[in-house]
């Protein structure tokens, strides 16, 4: 079998909670500021975050939200955010982390699956939160009932077992299917901040711009985490804004860009990006959705700096490769993170595959998740016996080890980095009066990475692509959204029932010619 080992040296395995990971990287520097609100420039030091941290976890632990309990947290990035994350942690309690766009049919779905005991969210969305919430709590985050849940603080961190104790349940599709619960534990996330400061070469120091959205894996271990244990600083940014994140970059000469493919492209092209200095930029660090070798490059010369990417999956924590600034290959996915092994496995054999061949990325490590929330079919199709995460995606590793994300063998649809699960718009399509059938697949698109487009089977009754569209308006996140409708007489499908992607995705490819 060849398995491609990481030519990391391994970081060592903490027995210790995300959050005491996180505060051992701030007890030593209490008057450093570690949080901004960009918006407003409201800061908060080291020692008034472990304070607000400790508190709430108080208040939480007294009414009963502590130990056990699972908290949901639908909010954009702030450094509130932060706060809840980690005093929920510090309380032994688990996050799920909700997109703050999402309608009431979505935030349902998430806390019924979660069971969730209460959700935090920001006023703004107050009124959608409690559409979605029925008869559970709401909290929104500065107000009376947020305040008064600052209480004593809790000095220490209430124990729990850092191998098993599920600590944060975001959502992922995984390889097929709905989304579903993602069991990260303490030993997942806090060895995955080691492994990404080790093998990115994260220095005390660095503060970045921060509109990756802390709800999805990639901001809340790389961005959160990473920054708050590493020694640096984040700039919160509640959505990505070109302007902000440019002024931001130059006035707190961020020494790394944390991106994704479509921010990168708008580095590379717009205008604006003349109008700052953004000297101090070493890095420029994409992940989360392909980056080719062209826009890669582009960037780079751009900015005068070196562009690379990460590999990532909510279900790794999410890193499992990282590219190297002292050797950056432009397009590679990088190298195995300490601690990180792989495999290339042909897809009809199942056997290993040497250099230079495509096949199923396997991956093994720690940083591996515990299993999707109550689903053992599911985690038993993605977890190997031996504990290899299948990862749905088709990749090549050459001889020197680095890897190269090729295809997506799984179902899942990328928007600007964003998961749409075609299962979830199907059900919803075949939900309609009229619709028997339904298939959803990416569309390729310069700016996105994909659309979301569908294929439908309309009977009597069915309502138009119009009438569909604005129902999926009123029900689903904007980036979940189709952008084509195409009325079909059948779907085409395998004899198992599977449906035929690849033949659709053909077809459109062919009327595009
Ligand atoms: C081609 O997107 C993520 C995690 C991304 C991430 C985080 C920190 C990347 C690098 C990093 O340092 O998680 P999910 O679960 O939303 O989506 C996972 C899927 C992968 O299976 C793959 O299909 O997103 C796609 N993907 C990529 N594809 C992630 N990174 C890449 C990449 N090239 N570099």
């Amino acid at each position: 079998m060849s398995i491609y080992h990481t030519s990391f040296a391994d970081v060592p395995l903490r027995a210790q909670s995300i959050t005491e990971r996180v505060f051992d990287g701030l007890v030593m520097r209490p008057d450093d500021v570690v949080l901004i609100d960009g918006p407003t420039g409201r800061s908060l030091t080291a020692a008034d975050f472990m304070d607000q941290v400790k508190r709430l976890a108080g208040g939480l632990s007294a009414a009963g939200l502590g130990h056990g309990k699972v908290v949901a947290l639908m909010a954009p990035n702030m450094p509130e955010y932060c706060i809840i994350f980690h005093a929920v942690a510090w309380a032994g309690g688990t996050i799920t982390t909700l997109n703050p766009t999402y309608t009431a049919t979505e935030i349902r779905h998430q806390l019924a699956d979660s069971r969730a005991d209460v959700l935090f969210t920001i006023p703004d969305f107050l009124a959608t939160a409690q559409a979605g919430a029925g008869d559970l709590d709401v909290i929104a985050i500065g107000t009376d009932a947020y305040a008064a849940l600052l209480g004593d603080p809790l000095p220490a961190q209430v124990p729990v077992d850092i191998v098993a104790h599920t600590v944060v349940l975001p959502y992922s599709s995984g390889t097929t299917g709905l989304p579903k619960g993602v069991m990260l534990s303490h030993r997942n996330l806090v060895v995955n901040v080691d492994q990404i400061i080790a093998a990115a070469d994260f220095r005390a120091g660095e503060v970045a711009a921060g509109f990756l959205p802390f709800f999805h894996i990639y901001g809340m271990t790389v961005l959160m985490n990473v920054h708050l244990a590493g020694g640096g600083a984040v700039v919160t940014m509640p959505r990505f804004d070109l302007p902000l994140f440019l002024q931001i970059s130059q006035d707190h000469k961020a020494r790394r860009m944390w991106i994704v493919p479509p921010v990168a492209l708008a580095l590379a092209k717009h205008p604006l990006v003349d109008q700052y200095d953004l000297s101090s930029i070493e890095q420029v660090f994409s992940g989360a959705a392909p980056m080719g070798a062209e826009l890669s490059n582009a960037v780079g010369k751009r900015l005068d700096c070196i562009s690379l990417q990460g590999y990532g999956m909510t279900e790794l924590s999410p890193v499992s490769h990282v590219t190297p600034a002292t050797a950056a290959v432009a397009g590679a996915s990088g190298l195995a993170l300490p601690n990180t092994s792989c495999r290339i496995v042909d897809i009809d054999t199942g056997a290993d595959l040497p250099a230079g061949e495509d096949g199923e990325l396997w991956i093994k490590g720690p940083q591996v998740m515990q299993g999707y929330l109550n689903n053992p079919t599911a985690t038993a199709a993605t977890i190997t016996d031996d504990g290899w995460l299948r990862t749905g995606d088709i990749a090549r590793i050459d001889d020197q080890g680095y890897m190269f994300i090729v295809d997506r063998l799984k179902e899942l649809i990328k928007y600007k980095g964003f998961q749409v699960a075609p299962a979830e718009l199907e059900a919803a399509l075949v939900a309609l009066e009229g619709i028997t059938d339904a298939a959803v697949i990416g569309l390729p698109d310069a700016e996105a990475g994909e659309l979301p487009i569908a294929f439908v089977v309309a009977g009597n009754g069915a309502p138009d692509a119009d009438a569909i569209m604005a129902h999926l308006g009123r029900t689903l996140a904007h980036y979940k959204q189709l952008h084509q409708i195409h009325i079909v007489p059948e779907i085409p499908k395998s004899a198992s029932g599977k449906i035929l992607r690849r033949m659709l995705r053909d077809r459109i490819a062919a009327q595009a010619e």
